[in-house]
């Protein structure tokens, strides 16, 4: 896959069974760690011993890195990046962790000299999948972007026992089954219970006066938590950084053992101790939704308190002034799931350290930036005034008083303004009253971004109008980005090693090279072989498709695939009403001349989100009818892939050949699979949505399937009154499509399964579905027309590729570290620490 590792070994003396790279090494450590870490010896050995053997044996190679980087940051006291994120899906680490060591060919040598296939031991591995969508994941990726661009970081989260359920399908319908990562172990993680810290929660403020006169406030909780940090190692990409991902594991404080013997209340102790474990249980399990829950507002506070305590202790040890936080320290709050960190940040600088209010303001102000995912209502976070000042009484506190100063000077400046002063408080009061997080977030900052050009227009006029009026300044766009790491070099190693080949290995840390295939797009040579490429990955995905789903599918058919949350804005629903036009077209002319397709779809809806369940119903009762039908045999085949995680989304993308990107325009900030598909050769159906639009204006429009209304068409058809049942009358195909669904065609006869669905689609429509329904159809058939000329399809595919440079989360990270955080670089110098007197 590629050559061994660039390893700089210079300063290193000893190539010994933990850091040496020879085959005979590699082999005599993993054995070694199968038979003293594992307990096991090959006869006893399960395939899942094997696996931690060998995790075992690349975390050997990650540590003398991982040390060496921590002791340059904390020797030189580097400037660094705190990314707070209540999500981190970070999906497999073997593979990962092997392709930025560069040692995965040599690594997949020793492990077949051993009898072994490395593919296999890879499976073994449960992923973290600490995160539900596309704002976990793309956290995970700027990890991985940093630490190969060389910039100091510490990601700061939870280390949820319970990650994303895993999804199941029965009788067409999604079950959960709880995430049990954690069962077996993780070599992956190092617990430092020496840095635990303890998170207040509850209770009731006083005032008091200090020694020299000073007014201040005591906050007695009612509860007190422990966070213990689990630290996991980031690798850049053939650097010898390697970063921290610090996730805190809630558990009850000491005290607790202690009182047991005191009160005699032993059960009612450990329920206590059990209640207070609970914190870290779980992920929400919701995307683009906020439910308003008390556990999500503690599990929120608990890992920002830990987080912020955690920066100090680092500060004060490398002997850092409090004035020097924001020198040492940029926050990056990934949403505002984080936010309370403006409230948590002053409190502990005033409360715990002493410092005024003006001091402890200027602090936080510099250090803090906020980046908004959304632009969905429902998801915007508010926690009513009572639950927050019942869990968080003294932040409360603080938050009015932030309030306060914010509406005073707001006043200043918009004189007799008072519907303006309404609506940028940061208390909600048109009912019952709520905090808004993200209006916390934007007078807590000194940057706000949104993550694609049009998701920052559509926040400067309309979600956060009036803060963009007040602060224009601290507004700025950066587009999302994708790791090329683990989306194309770990996923498709068949493109990848072709591109070696065709412009050498750079293009992996410097993914504008991909332009120097442009040159190749017209070579026929060229063509073909990137088109049987594309072929093999199909032929991989049929057969997972096979065992998955006992399907026979035909490589040779246009795989059209659309994996991602299921959401209404998202509208699969959309695309299941143009498989149900093509198969009643079918049905009508057996002889019509369109390729066979294969629609794959795969995605989590939200538990109680029932009409997303109902969609994924929807896709499952289609793809029963189609695969049955024996007319519809090497023509269609509807295939609902489950449990979609990032394990089967690296499948997915090398396979694909159409990529369906389909939101109703305004609704999805951004989208990153967007970015995946294209890096992998697929050609995109969209709407001007999110990157939608980037991706097009970088592929060119001749590359790239765009339908639908734009983001001012969908504002103008709602402000004049839309009416869906216009367009369930005026189109004869449309209204067959949805009548066979409400007459149970795809329910077994039962006409009362999809009826919730068809009948808010046809009364209400919030997403547009009937009114893009025509373009969209109009779209795909000119999709299967260019389908068909193999060469021109080969051509966009290429081409698709080697203009999707601007999408590497390096790019991004980079456009942070120029604009946002100020961040120099800080190369590494690998030194021996495994001494002792060092
Ligand atoms: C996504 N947001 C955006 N939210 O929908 C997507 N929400 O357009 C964008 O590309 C991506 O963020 C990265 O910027 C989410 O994924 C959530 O998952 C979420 C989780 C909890 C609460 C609310």
């Amino acid at each position: 896959m590629q050559p061994a590792a660039n390893l700089n070994h210079a300063a290193v003396q000893v190539e010994d069974d933990r850091t040496g790279l020879t085959p005979e090494t590699l082999k005599r450590a993993f054995l070694d760690n199968l038979f003293y870490i594992q307990g096991k010896f090959p006869r006893l050995a399960t395939q899942h011993d094997y696996y931690m053997a060998l995790a075992y044996t690349v975390r050997d190679r990650l540590l003398q890195r991982w040390i060496s980087t921590a002791a340059a940051y904390t020797e030189q006291g580097s400037r660094t990046v705190a990314y707070l994120s209540a999500e981190f899906l970070m999906g497999p680490q073997l593979g990962h962790n092997l392709v930025n060591l560069g040692i995965y060919d040599i690594v997949q040598q020793a492990v077949a000299d051993l009898g072994l296939n490395l593919d296999e031991l890879m499976e073994q591995e449960a992923e973290p999948g600490l995160g539900n969508g596309g704002l976990g994941r793309l956290a995970a990726c700027y990890l991985d972007s940093m630490a190969t661009l060389e910039v100091p970081s510490l990601g700061y989260g939870i280390r949820y026992e319970f990650g994303i359920f895993r999804q199941d399908i029965r009788n067409g319908q999604q079950v959960e089954v709880t995430d049990k990562w954690l069962r077996l172990g993780n070599p992956w993680e190092l617990p430092r219970p020496e840095w635990a810290v303890d998170v207040k929660l509850g209770g009731h403020t006083e005032a008091y006066t200090d020694r020299s006169g000073r007014y201040r406030v005591r906050w007695i909780p009612y509860q007190v938590i422990k966070g213990v940090p689990y630290d996991m190692p980031i690798a850049g990409y053939r650097t010898n950084t390697c970063n921290t991902l610090r996730l805190w594991s809630a558990q009850a404080p000491e005290a607790f053992d202690f009182e047991i013997f005191n009160s005699g209340d032993y059960l009612g102790a450990v329920q206590d101790k059990l209640s207070s474990e609970n914190l870290s249980k779980v992920l929400y399990p919701n995307d683009n939704i906020s439910q308003g829950k008390r556990l999500r507002l503690a599990q929120q506070i608990f890992f920002v308190s830990c987080s912020l305590q955690d920066m100090l202790r680092i500060l004060a040890r490398q002997g850092l002034a409090l004035s020097q936080f924001s020198q040492k320290f940029v926050i990056q709050l990934n949403d505002t799931h984080p936010a309370v960190t403006v409230a948590e940040l002053m409190r502990l600088l005033m409360d715990e350290h002493g410092l005024s209010w003006d001091a402890a303001w200027d602090i936080t102000q510099r250090s803090i930036a906020y980046t908004n995912h959304t632009l969905m209502p429902e998801a915007l976070e508010k926690w009513p005034v009572d639950m927050f000042g019942q869990l968080l009484p003294r932040h409360l506190e603080i938050i009015y008083e932030i309030n306060h100063r914010f509406l005073e000077q707001v006043r200043a400046r918009f004189p007799d303004d008072s519907d303006r002063l309404r609506r940028l408080s940061l208390i909600d009061e048109s009912g019952e009253r709520y905090v808004r997080m993200a209006h916390l977030a934007c007078v807590g900052s000194f940057s706000i971004n949104g993550v694609a050009a049009l998701h920052t227009e559509l926040l400067k006029q309309d979600v956060l109008k009036d803060f963009y009026e007040l602060y224009p300044e601290k507004f700025n766009s950066k587009t999302n980005g994708v790791t090329p790491r683990r989306f194309m070099v770990l996923s498709n190693p068949r493109q990848t090693e072709m591109l070696n080949r065709t412009i050498g290995d750079t293009w992996v840390s410097r993914l504008d090279e991909l332009k120097r295939l442009e040159a190749k797009a017209e070579d026929p040579s060229f063509q073909h072989d990137w088109h049987m490429i594309k072929q093999a990955n199909k032929g991989d995905l049929a057969n997972y498709m096979a065992k998955q789903n006992g399907l026979v599918i035909n490589p040779e058919s246009l795989f059209d695939v659309q994996v991602k949350r299921i959401h209404e804005y998202k509208r699969q629903h959309l695309n299941v009403l143009h498989i149900i036009t093509l198969y009643h077209r079918l049905k009508a002319s057996p002889n019509l001349e369109v390729p066979p397709r294969t629609f794959i779809f795969g995605g989590k809806a939200a538990p109680g989100y029932h009409v997303a369940k109902l969609m994924i119903r929807l896709v499952n009762g289609v793809a029963e009818v189609i695969n049955h039908d024996p007319a519809m045999r090497d023509r269609l085949k509807v295939v609902f892939l489950r449990n979609f995680n990032v394990r089967l989304a690296q499948r997915i993308y090398p396979a694909a050949d159409l990529s369906e990107q389909i939101s109703m325009a305004g609704k999805e900030a951004s989208g990153t699979g967007n970015m995946k598909f294209a890096l992998n050769g697929a050609v995109t159906i969209g709407t001007l949505d999110g990157a939608n639009v980037e991706i097009r204006d970088e592929v060119g429009a001749e590359n790239f399937f765009l339908f639908g209304l734009t983001a001012p068409e969908v504002y103008a058809l709602k402000a004049q009154g839309y009416n869906p049942w216009d367009y369930y009358q005026g189109d004869p195909e449309l209204k067959q499509a949805l009548d066979s669904i409400l007459v149970g065609t795809f329910s077994r006869g039962d006409g009362e399964v999809f009826k919730p669905l068809i009948d808010s689609l046809l009364n209400w429509d919030p997403y547009l579905l009937l009114a893009d329904y025509q373009d969209y159809v109009a779209c795909q058939e000119r999709v299967g027309q260019a389908f068909c000329d193999r060469t021109h399809w080969t051509r966009m595919s290429i081409l698709n590729v080697a203009r999707m440079g601007l999408f590497s989360s390096d790019r991004s990270i980079q456009d942070y570290c120029r604009d946002v955080w100020r961040t120099p670089a800080v190369p590494i110098e690998l030194t021996d620490h495994a001494q002792l007197g060092e």
